[in-house]
């Protein structure tokens, strides 16, 4: 994958305190933001089409890479450059024959075993977590807090590009990529931050 992870935004309204998911996309685009996932679970997929579109013309103009979560279908139809799918998710195989060979999959592994079989099942880049303890995302014990040694381990089972996930902050986030990851993946450290830019902005610090 020629793109860089770098600071990677998984967008939720619900933990965007009185802001729109818009407005803290503009704001994390201000600050520098590499990448910006569709998150909004548990949304209509009629709303998050919706929202993706206008994502997309944002993204687009400035040059961040645009993934959808989860939903295959949205991600062709917002015109998302990937998709990001899990256990419960259509298979990757699926995902590449629907969106096309150009189309960027990423795939959520908490393990050096499901690093590689994501690898193996032609995964582009990885979601490694919950690296820490987070009250963003009900994850299994087993998914839960993974900690640094488990993100050093999957750093050398493969080779593939990949975000840590899961209660970073701009505090933890040099420790992660000092770990092996190539970026991070936030929802409250930008959505949740008194002023999202600047959240942002040092988070791209921190991993630099
Ligand atoms: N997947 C693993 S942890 C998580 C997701 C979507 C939540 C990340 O949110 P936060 O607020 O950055 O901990
Ligand atoms: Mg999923």
């Amino acid at each position: 994958m020629d793109r860089n992870l770098g600071v990677y935004l998984v967008t939720d309204a619900g933990l965007s305190g009185d802001r729109s998911t818009i407005e803290v996309v503009e704001a994390a685009i201000r600050g520098g933001v590499d990448v910006v996932q569709l998150r909004e679970k548990g949304r209509p997929a009629k709303e998050r089409y919706r929202l993706g579109l206008e994502l997309r013309e944002l993204t687009r103009e400035a040059g961040v890479t645009l993934i959808v979560n989860d939903r295959v279908d949205i991600a062709g139809a917002i015109g998302a450059d990937g998709v990001h799918v899990g256990d419960d998710d259509l298979p990757l195989s699926v995902a590449g024959e629907r969106l096309g060979a150009d189309a960027i999959l990423g795939r959520s592994v908490s393990t050096p075993e499901a690093a590689r079989e994501a690898e193996r099942a032609g995964a582009d880049y990885l979601g490694v977590g919950a690296v820490f303890p987070t009250g963003s995302k009900q994850t299994d014990p087993e998914q839960s807090e993974i900690g640094l040694e488990r993100v050093r381990a999957i750093r050398e089972a493969t080779d593939l590009p990949f975000v840590g996930i899961g209660g970073i902050t701009p505090d933890t986030a040099g420790d992660v990529v000092e770990a092996g990851a190539d970026g991070v993946a936030v929802i409250s450290a930008i959505a949740g931050a008194e002023d999202p830019a600047a959240a942002t902005r040092r988070l791209g610090e921190a991993i630099r």
